[in-house]
């Protein structure tokens, strides 16, 4: 069996629990190659948020969606409409799982973000070490930095 990278669950119809090898079977119209076309510093490929969320079925009643990263505790809850058609998760670079360095083994990417803090869908919201996407009626855990000093902070090394 191979190892589950994401988990979907909260408000929908039908929790998920995605593999490197699901992902990349997605059909190709799901698959998105080379997110460098948006962000010309961040790379792979990935799969449409709308591709994942159309498997799970959020119910009517979700609202928010929030992208949990276990492994450094950071946290990001957005609007689900606002987000839904905006939404890459990045899998796969060279043909092998995403690298941590650039986020992986799953990185969240908002193909139009906003400049830090400025508005919900903002750069911070493209969460690195993803494993698991919750949805939620009203808005979940969100760990972003609110202010320039407090978003200075989390970027020191
Ligand atoms: N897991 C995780 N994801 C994260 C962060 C973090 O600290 N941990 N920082 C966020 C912030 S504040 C920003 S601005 C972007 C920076 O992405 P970059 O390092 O690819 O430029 O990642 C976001 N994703
Ligand atoms: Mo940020």
């Amino acid at each position: 069996m191979s190892l589950k990278v994401l988990t979907v669950d909260g408000d929908v119809v039908q929790p998920l629990s995605l593999s490197f090898e699901d992902l990349a079977a997605f059909p190709a119209a799901e698959q998105v190659s080379d997110v460098s076309r948006f962000h010309p510093t961040r790379k792979g490929d990935g799969v449409t948020l709308e591709a994942v969320l159309n498997r799970a079925r959020p119910r009517t009643t979700a609202t928010y969606l929030t992208l949990h990263a276990t492994a450094d505790n950071f946290h990001a809850s957005i609007p689900l409409a606002a987000v839904r058609s905006e939404g890459i998760v990045v899998y796969r670079l060279d043909g092998a799982s995403l690298p941590a360095k650039s986020g992986g083994p799953i990185r969240f990417l908002i193909k139009d973000p906003a400049a830090c803090h400025t508005d919900e869908l903002d750069d911070c919201a493209n969460v690195k070490f993803v494993d698991r996407i919750e949805l939620t009626a009203g808005k979940g855990l969100d760990t972003r930095p609110e202010t320039d000093d407090e978003h200075e902070k989390l970027h020191q090394p």
